[in-house]
Formats: structure tokens, C-alpha cells, sequence
């Protein structure tokens, strides 16, 4: 499917956010968990992780095996009635023309009814999810058009309720509709796809939603653990929110990241992290972080640590382990490293001795300034004020690094720079 790969290319590339007026700014961010109905018949999860979206890519051809005919026209037969060990298809089409409930149409893309296809039980047979959006919203019909990011600043747009239809296919070949899944709404859908947050042909298998609206986006995820039911996981995101998906704690599962930014009375733009992460079969909230606070707590401990114990017992608390295994000295002036528009006579000096050092001078941190979609690597430099027991002071530079995985251990800690000669 083009146009799924093209919304995911959207997610890592999303285009620019309009920014509200600062009364807007409030944001809603809420997690819902809730399960949903089992879907029975479990057997081993070997499955083969394929989904239909790649092979269809990949091949032109359907999954279940039939060309897409120009016209778009369905040719399943009825349900059931071919088993999958002859090698014939199993007409998912054909069972969703029967089972499709009154008032509700499925969303099309190329003229033929979208689905997602997976394993999602793993029982060995590939399933299918089946997106509904009521009758009265035909005009929506095609995804090309329920996509289109376009229609977000339309004022009189409706939110447009969407359940999914998870069909699943037994070994009889029959295909059995389970109940309907309330997706909830939206204006614009931007994505429909599967998401394997444990990798490929591994479980749990993610079918992902995302709406989008002019006051932010909602996230709908439906989450099929391998081993039983379904859960549903939700996100409201305002404009001022956004996420990530990466897997932060090196576990193997993909994680999700969410960046709140809110104007705090006392401390400026405060950005929280929000880490959501799958666990007991669902996923849900692991821990949250705020940048700017934690930030400001960090170097306050910085300065009074290097004020009482001195330049050792701040490296220690401060500095990256490597630091440990140079000599005092060097660790220091790499910490402490010189402006690089300073000139040479200014580069190496500190003070006269190590000892000399009595204070340091943070700048107070007003804003996250660390790199949005925050990364490995993700780094910022600060000028800082070194203060001599003789009176004078230098200018110098820190880098400061925002952790891998801010929400275990040590969130900041200083890295040692680059030397001059
Ligand atoms: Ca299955
Ligand atoms: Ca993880």
C-alpha cells in the first residue's frame, strides 16, 4: 500500500504543527486502557509475520491472491467455502459483505475495501481488520480523501467516528467476524497501519490509527498480544505534544515517547516525557520526566558539589564515567572545556591549581534545550563562569547530555570535550 508508506514517511517527517495562540496551548493528554473482547482460539504464535502491506507492495497482488482488477471489483466467492490447504484464498471480502453491519461502509483505497492483514491471534492463519466509517460520511469514503491533511483547517469538517472489524479466519477456512471496535474519532485519518513493536513476524502486533484535527492529533492503537485479546490504548495529543516511537530501554520492544511543552509560572516552557511501554499485554504509562526542572536540580547539585568537596567529588558526580580514568587535571579542563572563539593563551587556562576552583556559574535553564525528537546523541552546550580562589573567573564550556533512557538512572550528566591540541 503507497499510501500507508507514505504516512508513515509523514510520522518521521510530520510537517510542522501550526502553533495556537498561548490560550490554546492547554493541553489534554490522556492514556485509556481498556480491553476488549477475547478472540479465542489461540494456538503457538509461529507465525510468519508477513502483513499484507509489504507483500502487496512487494508483488502488486492482493494478499489473499486475487489481482486488483482496474474496475476495483471484489471477486470473493461466499464464506468459507474454500479451505486454505488447497491453496485456494480465503474470501475476507466476501465475509465482510455479509457481515457488515447496517449503517456502517468500509473506507476504500484503490476502490477496494482496506484492510490490514496479519496473524493476529496466532493461530497460524493470516486475519484481517476491516476500518468502518458510518454511511452518512460516504464522501470520506476513499482513504485518499479521509487522509487528505488538507481538510484539517476546514472549519465545518465533522469528527467522523471509525470502528475497526477484526475478521478472523479458522481452520476451516471460514472467516468469523468479531465485534465491532470503537476507534473514536476524527477529522483527518492520517494512518492506518500494522506496527510490530517487538520487530518483524514477532509479537505484539499493533494496529495503528492516528487522527489528525487543527487542536493536535489522537493516537488509537489496538494491541494483539499473540496470546488472547486484544487491548486499546489512546492518546490525545494537543499541539504543543508530540511522540516518538523508539525503544528507549534497549528491551527489544518499541517504545512510545510523548513531549508535552507547558508555560510554567516558575520555571518557563517545561517539557515533560512520557513514556508509555507494553507490558502484561497492553500497553501503559512506565514514568514521566520533566527537562527543564530536573535540569536546573541537576547543575544546582553540580555547584554546591563542586563548592563543598571540590573538583573530584564533582567529576564523580557530574561527569561521564570515562572521566574517571583520566588524570584529574585533564578530566576537569575536557568538562570545563575553553570557548572555541577564545584565543590560545585563554584555551588552557583555568586556574593556577585544580584547588583554586571554588565555584562554578550555571546559566539558568528557561527552555528544553535539548533537540525535540530527542535522541541518542542528544546534547547541548552552555557557557559557564569558573570562579578562582584568587578572585579572577573564566568562561568556559560545558555539554551537557540528555540520557539515552532519561527515565532510568541519571538523567543528565556533563561529557568530556574535545581537547585543543
Ligand atoms: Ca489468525
Ligand atoms: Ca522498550
Amino acid at each position: 500500500m503507497q499510501s500507508t508508506a507514505l504516512k508513515e514517511l509523514k510520522q518521521k517527517h510530520p510537517r510542522p504543527r501550526p502553533i495556537l495562540a498561548a490560550a490554546a496551548a492547554v493541553l489534554l493528554l490522556l492514556g485509556f486502557f481498556s480491553g476488549c473482547a477475547g478472540t479465542g482460539g489461540v494456538k503457538t504464535p509461529e507465525t510468519k509475520g508477513q502483513d499484507a502491506d509489504s507483500r502487496e507492495a512487494a508483488s502488486g497482488t492482493r494478499v489473499d491472491g486475487q489481482q486488483a482488477s482496474p474496475e476495483g471489483k471484489d471477486s470473493d466467492s461466499s464464506i468459507g467455502q474454500v479451505s486454505p490447504a488447497d491453496g485456494a484464498v480465503v474470501p475476507f471480502r466476501a465475509a465482510l459483505k455479509k457481515a457488515l453491519p447496517p449503517g456502517w461502509m468500509p473506507v476504500l483505497e484503490r476502490g477496494m475495501e482496506m484492510s490490514l492483514r496479519a496473524d493476529l491471534d496466532a493461530d497460524g492463519d493470516e486475519d484481517a481488520v476491516f476500518l468502518l466509517i458510518p454511511s452518512e460520511f460516504e464522501e470520506l469514503r476513499r482513504f485518499l480523501v479521509f487522509s487528505d491533511y488538507s481538510r484539517v483547517g476546514s472549519e465545518d469538517e465533522k469528527r467522523v467516528p471509525v470502528r475497526l472489524f477484526p475478521m478472523y479466519r479458522r481452520d476451516d477456512g471460514g472467516v468469523h467476524p468479531a465485534s465491532l471496535i470503537d476507534a473514536g474519532s476524527g477529522k483527518v485519518l492520517e494512518r492506518y497501519a500494522l506496527r510490530r513493536l517487538a520487530g518483524e513476524g514477532e509479537y505484539p502486533v499493533v494496529v495503528d490509527l492516528e487522527f489528525s484535527s487543527s487542536k493536535g492529533s489522537r493516537l488509537f492503537w489496538l494491541v494483539y498480544p499473540g496470546t488472547g485479546g486484544p487491548a486499546t490504548f489512546g492518546l490525545e495529543l494537543s499541539n504543543t505534544a508530540h511522540y516518538t516511537i523508539r525503544d528507549i530501554d534497549a528491551d527489544g520492544l518499541q517504545d512510545l515517547i510523548v513531549f508535552r511543552r507547558i508555560f510554567e509560572e516558575d520555571v518557563g516552557f517545561e517539557t515533560y516525557l512520557m513514556w508509555y511501554g507494553y507490558a502484561d499485554e497492553r500497553m501503559s504509562e512506565r514514568s514521566t520526566v520533566n527537562i527543564v526542572r530536573s535540569l536546573n536540580n541537576f547543575l544546582d547539585t553540580c555547584r554546591e558539589i563542586l563548592v563543598r568537596q571540590g573538583t573530584r567529588g564533582f567529576l564523580s558526580y557530574a561527569a561521564e564515567e570515562a572521566a574517571e580514568d583520566l588524570p584529574l587535571e585533564e578530566a576537569v579542563v575536557r568538562v570545563f572545556a575553553p570557548i572555541p572563539e577564545e584565543s590560545e593563551a585563554d584555551t588552557q587556562w583555568i586556574c593556577s591549581d585544580l584547588s583554586d576552583v571554588i565555584d562554578v556559574l550555571f546559566p539558568r535553564i528557561l527552555e528544553n534545550p535539548f533537540p525535540e525528537r530527542f535522541g541518542p546523541g542528544a546534547v547541548s552546550t552552555f557557557q559557564v563562569r569558573l570562579v578562582c580562589k584568587d578572585g579572577q573567573s573564566r568562561l568556559r564550556q560545558i555539554a551537557i547530555k540528555l540520557d539515552d533512557n532519561p527515565f532510568e538512572g541519571r538523567q543528565y550528566f556533563l561529557l568530556l570535550q574535545k581537547t585543543t591540541d
